[in-house]
Order: structure tokens, then sequence, then C-alpha cells
């Protein structure tokens, strides 16, 4: 048997900016970075220097074999202060999406990964409905000077993210990953000390990921759409949508309700956001098992991830099927990785959701392409440098790139069009 993809099929890496460009010092996560009491186990620093080392970078890409790039342009880059759009960084753009295609790497871009201006704070951040707007004219700008070229795009990544964070930011229960101690999230003191570097206070001061309430969910909503509408005037062919952290959501003992429950807040109270999208971008890593009081921990003997995440590479496929049943959207896997230092699981993971995506594909799904997270090991946010995710590792003394076994093998994969036998 043969594991053929369709021949229009997109192979790639994803990174974003602020994980891996470096010094991106104008954006809010890098004020809570640097913040007293800072939650975040590094600062990003330099990160991989990607601003600087890009076209090496993506020579590289091509080289494994790869056939596309996701990446994120940078807003506090290209909008230091409200309503001035920097030439420079548009220029830069300019150039990554250029040496993209140079290099024959079709570019998917996202306009918004996590990090929003330390300006918009001022402003009250995602809880201002004019943040719809101010971010709408972000990507018009963008699009009109640089996105002539573009395929996909996507507006945000992750909008329902901030659901997910609920509990970190409210819960001191929460039951937080390996390495991450929820009760430095829910101190005080450090995003008043955040917001201060902002330029603002605390009752202003308020990111993307705080945005989990039903009013600020709509400016995200908003968002959205003003955004789509407005890249859509500047170019008619690009096809556009956001992503989606998706877990597989799976019942076991009398789970149905909570498991309901879940699936609704992740995914279908954003269904009105994205069902008149060209498509979805689908993030996953794993599965969510629910039993009747609640989320269950991952079974004892089972493997888990650098992350502790359970080792469940067939969450991909099953989340695909469940979308596919609810809502007729062509799929663009934007993100399916996994954190490990032993790149031989990588490998396997890899290998397991693709057999679960040729699967999908057979059965008639509308599945686009594959995008793994990520190129390179990176800046794992308040995880800082230990998790790595990369087929690229990266010695951040020396810059110096390595390419792992796991990247020869979706090289070679992105090449053939065919899992191997
Ligand atoms: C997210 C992001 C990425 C992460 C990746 C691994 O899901 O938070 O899109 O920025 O790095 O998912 O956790």
């Amino acid at each position: 048997m043969k594991y053929t993809f369709p021949e229009s099929f997109i192979w790639g890496t994803a990174t974003a900016a602020h994980q891996v460009e470096g010094n991106n010092n104008n954006c809010d996560v890098w004020a809570e970075e640097y913040s007293e009491g800072s939650p975040y186990k590094d600062r990003s620093g330099d990160a991989v220097d990607h601003y600087n080392r890009f076209k090496d970078d993506i020579k590289l890409m091509a080289d494994i074999g790869f056939k596309s790039y996701r990446f994120s342009v940078e807003w506090a880059r290209i909008e230091p202060e409200p309503g001035v759009y920097s030439k420079a960084q548009l220029n830069h753009y300019r150039e990554v999406i250029q040496t993209c295609i140079d290099n024959g790497i079709k570019p998917v871009v996202t306009m918004f990964h996590f990090t929003s201006p330390q300006w918009l704070m001022r402003y009250g951040g995602w809880r201002n409905p004019e943040t719809a707007d101010r971010f709408a004219k972000y990507c018009e700008v963008v699009i009109r000077e640089i996105g002539h070229d573009l395929d996909y795009v996507l507006t945000m990544n992750e909008a329902n993210l901030p659901v997910m964070l609920k509990e970190l930011f409210v819960n001191l229960e929460f039951v937080a990953p390996v390495g991450i101690d929820a009760k430095s999230w829910t101190a005080p003191g450090w995003r008043e000390s955040a917001a201060s570097k902002c330029g603002t206070t605390i009752d202003n001061y308020f990111t993307f990921h705080m945005a989990s309430d039903d009013s600020s969910i709509q400016v995200v909503k908003d968002a959205h759409r003003k955004a789509r509408t407005a890249i859509k005037k500047c170019n008619p062919t690009i096809k556009v949508g956001l992503s989606l952290a998706l877990p597989e959501i799976q019942t076991i003992d009398g789970g149905e309700k909570n498991a309901e429950q879940a699936w609704h807040d992740y995914f279908t109270q954003f269904r009105s956001l994205f069902e008149d999208d060209d498509f979805l971008g689908v993030q996953n890593y794993t599965r969510e098992v629910y039993g009747s009081s609640g989320a269950l921990p991952v079974e004892e003997g089972r493997e888990v991830t650098a992350m502790g995440y359970e080792y469940y590479p067939e969450a991909l496929a099953g989340v695909i099927r469940r979308i596919n049943g609810e809502i007729s959207i062509p799929i663009l896997v934007t993100e399916h990785g996994i954190a490990t230092d032993d790149d031989s699981r990588r490998e396997e993971f890899i290998l397991r959701g693709l057999k679960g995506l040729y699967d999908c594909i057979a059965e008639g799904i509308d599945v686009r392409g594959y995008m793994y997270w990520s190129t390179f090991d990176n800046f794992e946010w308040s995880f800082g440098y230990d998790m790595r995710f990369g087929v690229i590792a990266v010695n951040l003394e020396t810059q110096e790139r390595t390419i792992k076994t796991s990247a020869k093998l979706l090289g070679e994969i992105s090449q053939s069009n065919t899992l191997p036998q």
C-alpha cells in the first residue's frame, strides 16, 4: 500500500515571530518576560535570531526539502506607534516572503501570533472594541504593501487559546504542566509591572491571552471579521482563515456532558467566526479525555511528552473527522508537533499523525496541507527554551543550526509526497 498525498498538498513547518526572531521588544509578551516576578522561565532575548538569519534559514528549509513555511509578521514591529507604519519593517517581511518564493517555498503568513504592540495596552488591549478596527487597519496595510504573492493568510493564531488558558488566570488549583508554576501566574505584582512597562496601568492591561469572557471574545471575533474584509479588499484571491487549538475530545464513564462542554468552549462557540472563511487552520498536539468529574489526568503508564501531554498522534485525525462531521470547510493543519529530546519519538509522532491524515483524505475530507510545529527549537513562551519542538536544533550560544533526523524524514515526505513504507 502506497500512501501518496494529493499533488497540491502543502508540506512544511511553522514558526511565530516572537518565538524565533529575537529582540521583539516593543510587544506585550516582552514586557511580561521582563516584568518583576515574571512567570516566564526564560526571557526571549535573541531567540534564534531568525530576524537576521531568515535568508540562510529559509534556504536551509528548501535544502531539507520543505515546500512551505508558515511564519508570522509582527504587529509591534510594523506599527511601532498607533497609526505609524514602518516602511523598513514592511520591507523586512517583503524580503522574507520573496526569499521563500525564490527558494520554491510557499509562504503561509499569520498576521497575529499572540503578541500585541505595547501601545495597544494603553488603549485597553483586547477588551476595547476599537482594537478590532486597529487590527483590521494593520492587516490592510500589510496585505496592500506586501501581500500580493500570498495564497494563504491566517488573521490570528488560536483564537480559542484564551478560553483554554482561562484557568491559568482565575484558578489557583490549575494543574500546571511540567515546568510551570501556576502560582507564579496568579501571584500579584508581575502584571502591574508588565503594564507599567507598556506605559499604562493594570486597569488598561488586557492582553490577547486574557480574552476569554464574552465581551472580549466578541472583540476577537470582530477583529477577525474586519481583518478578513480588509485583506480581501487588497487581494481578493487570497485565502483567509484563522487557526484554533484543538485537542481531540474523548469520553469515558458518563463524561459526555463535560466533553460536550469542552468542545463547545474550544470549537462550537467560535463556529460563527470561521464558518465563512476559506479554510480552517487546525493545531493539534494531543487528546483530552473526559469522565464524569471532568478532564482526566493522563492514564498511568501512558507515554507523555516533555510538555506533559499524552503522546497521542492519532488525535490529529480524530479531531479532523469531528470537525468534518460538523462543518464543511477546507482544513489546513497549521500545527502538529511534540516537545521531546528523543527525535525518534518525533519521527514516529509525525508518521502516525500523517498516516491518520492520509486516511482522512482517503475518506474524502478536504485537507490541504500539513505544517509541523516547529521548524526550530525555539522560545516556548512561559516554558522558555527547555521545550524543544523543532526539527532543527539551535545552539543558543553560537546560533548554529543542526538538522535533526525528523527534518530529513519530513523533507523526504515533502519531496516524494508519499509516506515511507
Ligand atoms: C501555541 C502556538 C505555538 C506554540 C505551540 C507549542 O499553540 O501556543 O501556536 O506558539 O509554541 O503550540 O506549544
